[in-house]
């Protein structure tokens, strides 16, 4: 068990991509932590008491502090608990071109998934999805170690691994549902691959099958 990990809640929603990220970094850090799975329907007081902006989750409760948004979340987690699993580089360059990262997976490649699931399938919206692959893709290529290992974090995972970890099992989950087509992305299918096989990942991640099933409920009978 880390130190300073009392007093540690998670209000989630399991499929959520946001969620699944806060989860794996609690589990790869160690983090004891109570999960209250949330009633996106129908919110609940603790939800709206400590997210009164968004009511979104995941929130992160920390002390009785709310903590919201999930990449500032693990950037939290990362600065209380430094000392398992570091995330963010030492190098304050290489940590902004991480946050470069963290913005665009959330501001593009996010935003492509979801418009594909609304458009059911649409394939501009597939080609959008693809380049924004393509552009993670060369990320890879220029800030991870291929030598080192399949993440950006070379051998373990870092911030950015954490964050797209969630897309291991949700990409599969809309490529089998859904019909995407995902563009040939060799790094990129590999730390996807690599996150799937990660013991932390396996423990915090829900099976793609189980997803499927969300997805199918969610999107595929619209
Ligand atoms: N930018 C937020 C996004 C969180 C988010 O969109 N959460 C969704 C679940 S995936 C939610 O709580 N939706 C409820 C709602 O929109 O009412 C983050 O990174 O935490």
């Amino acid at each position: 068990m880390a130190s300073r990990d009392q007093e540690v809640t998670l209000l989630s929603a399991w499929p959520s991509v946001f969620t699944m990220r806060v989860k794996l970094a609690l589990v790869l850090k160690g983090i004891e932590h109570e999960d209250i799975p949330q009633d996106l329907g129908n919110k609940s007081k603790i939800l709206l008491e400590s997210n009164p902006v968004h009511k979104k989750v995941p929130v992160l409760i920390h002390k009785g502090k709310p903590i919201l948004e999930s990449a500032i979340i693990v950037h939290y987690i990362d600065e209380v608990w430094p000392e398992t699993s570091p995330l963010l580089p030492q190098d304050a360059f290489l940590r902004a071109q991480h946050r470069f990262w963290s913005d665009f997976i959330d501001k593009k490649l996010f935003d492509s998934l979801i418009r594909f699931l609304r458009s059911n399938g649409d394939a501009a919206v597939n080609e959008e999805f693809n380049q924004n692959c393509l552009l993670i893709e060369g990320a890879l290529a220029e800030l991870g170690s291929e030598e080192e290992g399949p993440f950006f974090g070379g051998a373990s995972m870092s911030f950015l691994d954490v964050l797209l970890a969630p897309y291991a099992v949700w990409i599969p989950g809309v490529e089998q549902v859904m019909g995407l087509k995902p563009a040939k992305c060799p790094r990129f299918h590999k730390l996807l691959a690599a996150a799937s096989e990660h013991p932390s990942a396996k423990a915090a991640l829900p099976q793609v099958e189980k997803l499927k099933e969300f997805i199918r409920v969610r999107f595929a009978s619209k």
